[in-house]
């Protein structure tokens, strides 16, 4: 019987389809009691260390926590749930103390590499442990976070990994194991992972010689436009430039569910669900994106994003929701990551009138409370040519690799709202750059000039947002064939492809991006 920890922040609900999976039977804590007569105690940990230790210490968790933990009984950290068992971490400002299991603190990544570390990267074997029993040497698992432990006792060190620099992955002391990376996002390695824990009588380590894992890969995305078709059915659509209707009708391109579990199985390294008329419905009332991200949830084991429809509401009956109501309702259903277009667009406007932040826009809460990892920026460009770069002034001007329509060799790339009807008066570049301020950890970067066309990514915006950003962009929007994938991660800095028409029609499956990508010694995951 395995007892999950649960302290309401994040995607748990991931974890428990997991251990679902592999026919693990399980309970919830609800009360510090609970803790204490657990048999084997999962603890995942998704967010920010301050908020997640406020919330144990209110539930009473810290002392039973303590007690189990120093009594060496079965216990399996994952992400801020190892991050926990530390003294603090410098995330947190007031340096609040963590359980204090393991001497040694979190610290933040210091590179020029993206951060939040995102995506799938190997692991340098330090310990022979059941936890990585059948593990293969070049596996490779999901991370998404911008702190790492730096453990003082040596010895509790299972396996390090290497982004920039060399920092530890996973620790295992007696009957504690804890990973940075999610077992319930990696694939079929994680529940491997996970039924080793399940299973195994006892979880004692000992050293070997470290042994050599794979590097970080480039990710690929497949992404699920979906809406109500005109017979009110929730379809998966897809546009060009975005109109997504044909001879009058929404364009249906097949199920929700049934396409992401068939990229699940194809090898796809993320899948994107993009509610594309969430501005007009709203997804708690109108449309059932929380029941279906809970049914995907029950079959795809990698990370989930979700977007459409993240504002504040007043329904029919007069009742308001926040966007933090739609947020939470996302997440528990089975949601990594929570996507935001129209809605950023006015908060970046409106924070870049006086370079204030107030703490209380959309992206700050979510950052706040879910960690940034968990906040996408959804954007959505258009192109404007301009023939010189005054001509667009206090825009991020670029000089195109192409010509405009009256050979004008300069444009800017326009954001717009409400899926790319109205467009706003501040560029791309600059929409990044005050969302990443304001605490977001990835832009999704669509353009709807490329959409739907099969041309290529659009590499002049591609590398004008990614030099111009810390965190991780997503390429999106135009990929034709394998090649465009290759071309946009050697010529930018994009850290993710995404691509939606080609994988629907099924004109380039997902295998045969990868390959050709691992051909060009581009690292991926090869599922
Ligand atoms: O504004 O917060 O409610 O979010 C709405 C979301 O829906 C935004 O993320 C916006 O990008 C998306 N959206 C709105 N209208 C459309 C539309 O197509 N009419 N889809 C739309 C955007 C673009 C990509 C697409 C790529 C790859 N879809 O995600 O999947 O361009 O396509 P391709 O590979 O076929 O070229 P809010």
């Amino acid at each position: 019987m395995i007892t999950l920890l649960d302290y309401g922040a994040g995607n748990v609900r991931s974890v428990i389809n997991a251990l679902e999976t592999i026919g693990a039977r399980m309970r919830m804590v609800t009360s510090p009691d609970d803790i204490l007569s657990a048999e084997k105690l999962i603890f995942p940990g998704v967010g920010n260390f301050e908020s997640m230790m406020q919330i144990l210490r209110e539930k009473e968790y810290v002392a039973p926590l303590q007690e189990y933990l120093k009594a060496d009984r079965p216990f399996f950290g994952i992400c801020l749930g190892m991050q926990a068992l530390f003294e603090t971490s410098a995330e947190s400002e007031s340096r609040m103390p963590g359980l204090g299991i393991f001497q040694g603190e979190v610290l933040p990544f210091e590179t020029d590499l993206p951060v939040p570390h995102m995506g799938w990267n190997g692991i340098n074997i330090h310990r022979q442990c059941p936890l990585l029993e059948g593990i293969a040497q070049d596996e490779r698992f999901y991370f998404v976070h911008s702190y790492h432990i730096a453990p003082r006792e040596k010895d509790i060190i299972l396996a390090t990994t290497t982004y920039d620099y060399e920092f530890v992955s996973a620790v295992s002391k007696g009957n504690i194991t804890a990973t940075q990376f999610h077992p319930e996002k990696s694939g079929k390695a994680g529940l491997l992972l996970l039924e080793n824990f399940v299973r195994a009588d006892s979880l004692h380590s000992k050293p070997i010689q470290p042994t050599r894992g794979a590097g970080i890969s480039r990710r690929i995305i497949a992404c699920l436009d979906v809406r109500s078709n005109d017979d009110g059915n929730l379809v998966v659509t897809k546009g060009d430039q975005y109109d997504v209707r044909e001879k009058g009708h929404v364009r249906n391109l097949g199920k929700p569910v049934e396409l992401a579990s068939r990229y699940f199985q194809e090898g796809a390294d993320e899948i994107a669900f993009l509610n594309i008329t969430g501005f007009r419905d709203f997804p708690l009332e109108d449309l059932p994106m929380c029941a279906l991200l809970e049914q995907v949830s029950e079959k795809v084991f990698v990370p989930l994003t979700i977007g459409g429809g993240i504002r504040s509401y007043t329904d029919s009956n007069g009742k308001t929701h926040s966007a933090m109501d739609v947020v939470s309702c996302y997440f528990r259903s089975g949601a990594d990551k929570v996507s935001i277009g129209s809605d950023a667009v006015h908060i970046a406007m409106e924070y870049l009138k006086t370079g204030k932040k107030t703490g209380q826009s959309t992206i700050e809460q979510i950052s706040a409370r879910y960690g940034n990892q968990a906040v996408v920026i959804s954007v959505d460009p258009k192109r404007v040519w301009v023939s010189s770069p005054e001509q667009a002034a206090g825009h991020h001007v670029i000089q195109s690799s192409e010509t405009g329509p009256n050979q004008e060799r300069y444009c800017w790339y326009q954001c717009t709202v409400q899926g790319g009807r109205k467009a706003m008066d501040i560029d791309a570049v600059t929409l990044a750059k005050a969302c990443q301020e304001l605490g977001a950890g990835e832009i999704l970067l669509n353009c709807i000039d490329r959409d739907g066309t099969g041309r290529g990514f659009d590499l002049d915006l591609i590398s004008a947002v990614a030099d111009h950003v810390d965190i991780p962009v997503i390429a999106s929007s135009g990929a034709g064939s394998p090649e465009h994938f290759s071309e946009v991660f050697t010529d930018t800095r994009a850290q993710a492809a995404l691509a939606a028409g080609i994988f629907h029609r099924k004109e380039v499956p997902i295998g045969s991006v990868k390959q050709h990508l691992s051909d060009q010694n581009i690292p991926v995951r090869r599922s």
